[in-house]
């Protein structure tokens, strides 16, 4: 009885060491990926393709679009001008007024404010660049992208709070084109996150037809890296590919969910969100598989950069149901979604740091 009991709380005692044991090398490992990429930004020379900026997150810029001097330290040609800096920094501005292709005061990692938030009325008071409705355009040059920041919503004031001050502060050094749309459910039915993205990305074309892509962003992630660029993707972007609460690692290969990036036209191509997805779960995957079907693929920026820390809340009621809708969804692309999207605007307003839209959603017809 003795022995066995001693047995027992050796077992445990060795399991116990090696989850820390696991705890610490993944912690560890996360670590060292960022600490061998210190790169903020560099353009690539002829030649440099193999070998020393491979990770580097601009790789697929193409060199045609500029060229490079070393003696000259800028270069003026007849599209673009190349401004090398000491370092590593390099910015590429063009001769018609257009932002640099990469955003010059960038930091690369920087510490995410998640204490001390102000409220409302003193945050707006420290963005007085924003124009009603939350939207913002770099005031010395065109911005190369025009981008409406979707975020569904209900109830959780202290987490948009810190979103709407991290992202702002993140979103102007990037020298993006923006709008904040912040689109609430109203009522007590079930959290409908995809149908909410549907109303937001249909509102704020009707608002700014000019909008060239949207960037669907849950509230409670906030991005820590800079060089994590909110612009329109090529193919739809995953974007919070490592999250602290997950220890910086993709849980799976497909996930579309928490940040995530779509043209307008790729977001039109897939008929948008399913609008069945009732509570937790469900909807992304969704997405993924109707990504897939139309030939579009899910690209991400490196680990190391798009990294975000995730705000502490309780977990949400999972969807009963979402596996149904899941594997059926397939033969619904086409009638299920933005054709389909019904809804009632409770309230429309053009707040100093945000659009807000309250919305009651309608249970449709699978
Ligand atoms: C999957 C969910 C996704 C969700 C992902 C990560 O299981 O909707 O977990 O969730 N799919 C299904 O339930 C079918 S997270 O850990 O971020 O809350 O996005």
């Amino acid at each position: 009885m003795g022995r066995s009991y001693l047995t027992v709380r050796a077992l445990v005692l060795i399991v116990t060491l090696l989850v820390i044991i696991e705890y610490f090398s993944l912690m560890q490992s996360a670590e060292n990926a960022d600490k061998k990429a210190p790169i903020v930004f560099r353009i690539l020379e002829d030649g440099d393709r193999e070998g020393r900026y491979s990770r580097h997150v601009l790789q697929a810029l193409d060199s045609s679009l500029y060229s490079y001097s070393p003696k000259q330290h800028s270069l003026v040609t007849d599209r673009v001008t190349l401004v090398t800096r000491p370092g590593n920094g390099a910015s590429v501005t063009n001769t018609s007024g257009q932002c640099p292709l990469i955003p010059p005061s960038l930091h690369g990692r920087f510490p995410v404010q998640v204490t001390d938030i102000p409220e409302m009325d003193a945050m707006a008071s420290m963005f007085p660049q924003l124009q009603p409705g939350g939207r913002w355009s770099p005031p010395d040059c065109k911005a190369r992208h025009k981008v409406a920041i979707i975020v569904p919503y209900r109830d959780r004031e202290p987490h948009l709070r810190a979103f709407l001050l991290n992202i702002h502060t993140f979103l102007q050094k990037q020298q993006i084109e923006y709008g904040v749309y912040i689109v609430e459910q109203d009522g007590n039915q079930p959290f409908n996150r995809a149908m909410l993205m549907n109303v937001g990305a249909a509102e704020a074309v009707k608002q700014h037809p000019d909008y060239q892509c949207y960037i669907f962003h849950d509230v409670d992630l906030l991005p820590e890296d800079d060089r994590n660029l909110y612009t329109c993707p090529i193919q739809p972007r995953h974007m919070s590919v490592s999250i602290d609460s997950f220890l910086y690692r993709l849980p799976y290969d497909d996930i579309f969910g928490g940040v995530s990036a779509m043209t307008v036209d790729q977001f039109k191509a897939v008929n948008g969100f399913s609008n069945l997805f009732w509570g937790w779960g469900g909807e992304d995957d969704d997405m993924a598989n109707r990504l897939r079907l139309k030939k579009l693929f899910i690209s991400r920026y490196p680990a190391n950069i798009a990294r975000y820390k995730m705000l502490k809340h309780g977990k949400e009621k999972a969807n009963p149901e979402r596996f149904k809708y899941l594997y059926s969804g397939a033969k619904r692309v086409g009638r299920d979604g933005l054709n389909s999207l019904k809804y009632t605007k409770v309230d429309f307003v053009l707040k100093k740091l945000y659009t807000w839209i309250l919305v009651d959603l309608p249970h449709l017809k699978p």
